[in-house]
């Protein structure tokens, strides 16, 4: 992979955020997306790569733009797996709340786990806590190993978790253990990020979301030397044929690093669309957007911020 494409990524990312984040409070979480997914789209067009689109927004038939399949890039360059979500956290951006992020990553052709849109339960840890975690492990464990991997105390750990009734049980769990809880409305990918940089205050992510979204964290968790764990928990007979359908032989099978990103490069790259723990979301003034974004490969290990001023007057259609 060329090293200038975490360059052109970071476009795609802050077209999107800058987008998206238009509709911060508006209650209106579809055009929110829609917003950032035809701005990620119209720059995509103009990056030297051969990419389909492994992780998007739907099958062909449900999405206009960016759909499983779909041929993204100039028709030059390398072949790419590509994942995308213009905007992850659609109801973060309709109530203006923290965290929201438009994300893309790219992987070598046949790298990126093809995973079906149904939920996965996740363990993710930051690069201290690699190998020391195991999804099948009880959750008091998992955080005593925490624990000992950072040199903290189970009483100084932050777990994060969907604030939804399915995890129930595992909050109590946690709170049993005595560790510290952050429940989030959405945005499990910046959470899973988040553990890989301890400044966020963030030590390991539990419980079930997306499963696409379990791919572009174990993207961002690779470049940052981090670990996450998942399992595919289709929940009807439809879903199990999903899984089939698209290579996965065993759903209930754990799923480690190198099933979900395999091969040792990858990129990935994130923009704030609001603010959150670690990236900033997008400021407007009069024609002047600034964005807060960051960008690593796997290969190298090198994380970038990147702060961008975009005058939208010399952008049309955000093509930045
Ligand atoms: C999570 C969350 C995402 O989907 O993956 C969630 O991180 C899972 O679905 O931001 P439920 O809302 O049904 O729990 C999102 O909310 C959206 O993709």
């Amino acid at each position: 992979m060329e090293r200038s494409l975490t360059m052109e990524l970071v476009r795609v990312t802050e077209a999107a955020a800058i987008a998206s984040a238009r509709w911060m409070g508006y209650g209106k979480k579809d055009e929110a997306d829609g917003a950032a997914t035809e701005a990620m789209r119209a720059v995509f067009d103009t990056i030297p790569m051969r990419g389909t689109v492994v992780i998007g927004e739907g099958e062909m038939d449900e999405a206009p733009m960016l759909y499983i399949g779909e041929k993204l890039g100039m028709d030059t360059g390398p072949e790419l797996d590509v994942a995308v979500d213009p905007l992850e956290g659609t109801n973060i951006v309709a109530k203006g709340l923290w965290n929201a992020i438009s994300v893309v990553a790219v992987a070598d052709r046949g790298c990126l786990l093809h995973a079906p849109d149904m939920y996965m339960d996740k363990l993710a840890v930051g690069p201290k806590a690699v190998g020391q975690v195991d999804i099948d492990a009880p959750v008091e464990d998992n955080l005593k190993a925490v624990a000992r991997a950072t040199g903290k105390d189970v009483e100084d750990l932050v777990a994060v978790v969907l604030d939804r009734p399915r995890h129930a049980r595992l909050i109590e769990e946690i709170r049993k253990a005595g560790a510290r809880i952050k429940l989030i409305p959405d945005g499990d990918v910046a959470a899973a990020i988040h553990t890989g940089f301890p400044d966020t205050g963030v030590d390991i992510l539990f419980g079930s979301g997306g499963a696409p979204e379990g791919v572009l964290a174990a993207v961002a968790l690779k470049c940052l030397g981090g670990e996450i764990q998942g399992r595919l928990l289709p929940q009807t007979k439809e879903e199990m044929e999903r899984c089939l359908k698209m290579g996965i032989k065993d759903p209930g099978k754990v799923l480690r690093m190198e099933d979900l990103v395999k091969g040792d490069d990858a990129i990935f790259a994130a923009t704030g669309v609001t603010d959150g723990e670690l990236l900033r979301g997008v400021r407007y003034q009069g024609s002047i957007a600034t964005t807060h974004s960051v960008v690593m490969r796997a290969k190298t290990g090198t994380v970038r911020f990147m702060d961008g001023t975009h005058r939208l007057e010399k952008k049309p259609n955000l093509v930045l």
